[in-house]
């Protein structure tokens, strides 16, 4: 037996998959289809680090699980290629984004190929390309005629390093962000709960007013609210949606200062409208400053709280924001702790409600409020002032306004220019090119001019998982006929860290185009599983801690078989596993000793029934295990089942070592086809085989030796079924039943039943 030679296999059966369009499924004529999705990367410069290889390999485990179920699996890749990322970097090192995304995507493909991975690569896309935008552009138009599409002035996010506006959802607290705050100078700065950060680069955000384009989410909110309901996601992602479009129900009420001007407040307790003391309202200035406290100002004016006349002072504060309700509150000290804190400071009178009257009533019937619901959720910001994204395909015509360019027109190119750095004036690289801004309207042909800002890479992102099966089709974004076969996704894999922000837009963006009766769907994702992020040595990877695993060193020393069953051993999928390169060495004696196993003589002999029984256990458990993406303990009851066949080498069959082949088959696919093809001599290919069934009969129970007594004297024993032996009545009812028992009981009256729960049972009887 040669040794295991990872690097000749492993590159053997990838080109053999390839040739032979293993996970190239016909997507035309699928029958039981399944689209296994994992959440696409951006092509970073450093390539894939081992986080992505935790991530994917877990998708592609049961995305192999499931052809072996018999499915037709579906499994795409690409890239995420537009935006700050990539951009970042090109500008980093002075180079054009168009050639460094074209040398990332190619490593990044080379060392998914690399991995062993199922991905079809006859459907891929990057959203860098024409023809991937073009339909970028044509989902603005549509959004556009359909009214959710528009340009306004607005007090924005604007990131001072990436020099450009963000959307809500893009502005984190620096944890959520895994970023150090920094200020505008690139200083890193001490953590506070209100600092909030860009989401790509952690510097604080600032606020300015801008002209921006928006899609109105808001105008879906209830809807992306209710169909939580029927959509299977972990609580934790549903909740984080909740709170995010945060649907408050509560009252408009109307006050009126001395001089007769109206301050309108939102608050969902009218009930507290007797306890109100002051009226706040926003005010910009000291909302921007980076105040950790809250601070206020006396405006010098009166509010007249409407049931009683009483007079309330108006203060302008930094902790009611400009953008929520009606930018006004009234202040309840003796129920609101923000109130509180702020009456406390300015020292303003703190006064009880009145519990027994039942204002939402009486304000509405007296004409001073009315009910109202509000919502978090605020309309997505998506023009970004920035050159690497796909141009809004908009026109600005002095006599007819904003026109849409003809979709006959797509893709409006983004034109390769050298001077692609953003300068943070409000305006992106492009509108210093007259070449490309300067055209005719398409409505009038009289002078006009094209929008310049480009598209939040999110809107990119919102879209892709419909264009994968119907990558290459020119006359539209998504072929109706597959689409319908092949959608909505069957099981999406991806960080948690999208939860509001990709898996909100995507929902959106798929109930727009169903409302559109472009899809008959109206959830992108009916299930979605969160993944952990890996760590290293106990911390989080990052750059600045130099502890970012790259696996292609992996791959090359120990196998990628080797490094998909360490990282999927390292714990369940939504854990944080921490990678430690001597857990790998060990992995690696693992793969070693699978390899002699399959290697060793085989016997005719009948295995044992302890034998028969593990492996059908083993069956069942990593089978249930698939299923609930713990992939760590099905991979530990694979090696309690080698350690087994190790110790009794005389009974190792073929239908044995079938058996294992075809349950390693997900973790390890190139070893599992080495031996299922060239030593067990099965038809190739493994990954098309049927996943193992078990028999329950087949498997031994656990069972207990149980203790009977009568009056202290031991009587009999009783081997008895694990699940029966903690149950006093079971066990009860059966030991009376035994022969051995039966005669010391016979015609006596049981005066107390001892049970020790596992161990034994005491009849103790009357004497004589
Ligand atoms: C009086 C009151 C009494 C309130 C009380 C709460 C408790 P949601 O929608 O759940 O976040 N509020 C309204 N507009 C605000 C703004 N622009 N900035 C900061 N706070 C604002 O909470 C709505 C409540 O938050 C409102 O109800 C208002 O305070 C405050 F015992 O009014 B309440
Ligand atoms: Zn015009």
């Amino acid at each position: 037996m040669d040794k295991y030679d990872h690097k000749k296999i492993e590159k053997k059966w990838q080109e053999k998959w390839e040739k032979e369009k293993i996970y190239f499924p016909d997507l035309s004529g699928a029958e039981g289809k399944y689209y296994n999705l994992w959440m696409f990367p951006y092509p970073s410069a450093e390539g894939l680090h081992a986080g992505h290889v935790f991530a994917s390999t877990g998708s592609d485990v049961f995305g192999r699980f499931m052809r072996m179920q018999g499915k037709t699996v579906f499994q795409p890749i690409g890239y995420d290629s537009f935006g700050i990322h990539s951009e970042n970097y090109a500008i980093k090192i002075g180079e054009d984004p168009h050639r460094v995304v074209k040398r990332t995507t190619k490593h990044y493909e080379e060392q998914m190929r690399s991995l062993g991975h199922g991905y079809d690569w006859m459907h891929t896309l990057t959203t860098s390309d024409p023809d991937y935008y073009r339909w970028t552009q044509w989902l603005f138009l549509k959004m556009w005629q359909a009214g959710l599409a528009y340009k306004k002035k607005a007090t924005v996010n604007f990131c001072p390093s990436c020099k450009t506006v963000l959307a809500d959802e893009q502005v984190v607290t620096p944890s959520a962000a895994g970023k150090e705050p920094k200020n505008a100078r690139g200083e890193v700065v001490d953590e506070t709960p209100e600092i909030k950060v860009c989401e790509r680069c952690g510097t604080i955000v600032e606020k300015r007013d801008l002209d921006q384009w928006f899609f109105k989410i808001t105008k879906y909110a209830d809807r992306l609210l209710e169909s939580l309901e029927k959509i299977d996601w972990s609580a934790r992602v549903k909740l984080a949606q909740k709170n995010w479009i945060g649907k408050s129900q509560g009252m408009l009420i109307r006050f009126k200062t001395e001089d007769g001007e109206e301050i309108e407040v939102f608050t969902t307790r009218p009930d507290t409208l007797n306890a109100a003391t002051f009226i706040a309202i926003a005010d910009e200035d000291f909302y921007n400053r980076e105040s950790s406290e809250k601070i206020g100002e006396f405006t010098g004016k009166y509010a007249l709280e409407p049931l009683s006349g009483r007079r309330l002072p108006v203060w302008k504060t930094n902790y009611v924001a400009p953008g929520y309700g009606t930018g006004a509150i009234m202040g309840v000290p003796a129920h609101d702790e923000r109130d509180m804190e702020f009456a406390e400071k300015y020292h303003l009178d703190i006064v009880q409600k009145d519990p027994d009257k039942n204002l939402w009533q009486e304000i509405s019937e007296k004409g001073f409020g009315k009910k109202h619901t509000n919502y978090h959720l605020r309309d997505w910001l998506v023009s970004r002032q920035r050159y690497w994204g796909a141009p809004i395909p908009m026109v600005d015509c002095p006599k007819c306004g904003w026109v849409p360019v003809p979709e006959k027109d797509l893709p409006v190119i983004l034109p390769n220019i050298s001077d692609y750095k953003p300068e943070g004036t409000g305006k992106g690289p492009l509108a210093n090119h007259k070449e490309f801004y300067q055209v005719k309207c398409p409505k009038c042909g009289g002078d006009a001019t094209r929008e310049t800002d480009v598209m939040d890479t999110f809107v990119d992102s919102s879209w892709y998982f419909l264009r994968y099966p119907s990558s290459g089709e020119k006359d539209a974004p998504f072929d109706e006929g597959v689409t319908k076969k092949w959608l909505p996704v069957d099981l999406y894999f991806g960080g948690a860290e999208h939860s509001v922000l990709h898996l909100m837009y995507s929902r959106f963006v798929t109930k727009v185009l169903f409302d559109l009766k472009f899809l008959g769907f109206d959830e992108p994702f009916p299930k979605f599983f969160a993944h952990g992020l890996m760590i290293k040595d106990g911390f989080k990877m990052s750059k600045s801690r130099g502890n970012v695993v790259n696996p292609d060193q992996y791959v090359s020393k120990f196998g990628a078989d080797t490094l998909r069953l360490y990282v999927m051993f390292l714990g369940p999928m939504d854990a944080s596993p921490d990678f430690r390169d001597s857990g790998i060495e060990g992995m690696g004696r693992f793969v070693a000793r699978l390899w002699k196993l399959f290697n060793q003589p085989l016997t005719d002999a009948q295995p044992s029934k302890e034998v028969v029984s593990k492996l059908n256990q083993v069956i069942k458990k990593v089978t249930e295990d698939m299923y609930n993406f713990k992939y760590n303990t099905a991979i530990a009851s694979i090696m309690e089942l080698v350690n087994m066949l190790e110790d009794n080498k005389n009974q190792v069959s073929l239908p044995i070592l079938k058996s294992l082949a075809l349950i390693l088959a997900p973790f390890a696919p190139h070893l599992a086809e080495e031996v299922w093809v060239e030593v067990l001599g099965q038809p190739f290919s493994i990954h098309k085989a049927s996943w193992p069934e078990y028999d329950s009969s087949l498997m031994q129970k656990d069972t207990v030796t149980m203790i009977i007594q009568v009056n202290g004297k031991i009587r009999a024993t009783l081997s008895l079924g694990s699940e029966y032996a903690n149950t006093q009545e079971k066990v009860v009812e059966i030991a009376k039943k035994d022969e051995k028992i039966v005669k010391w009981l016979e015609g006596k009256k049981i005066k107390k039943t001892v049970f020790v729960p596992g161990r034994l049972v005491n009849f103790v009887v009357e004497e004589g």
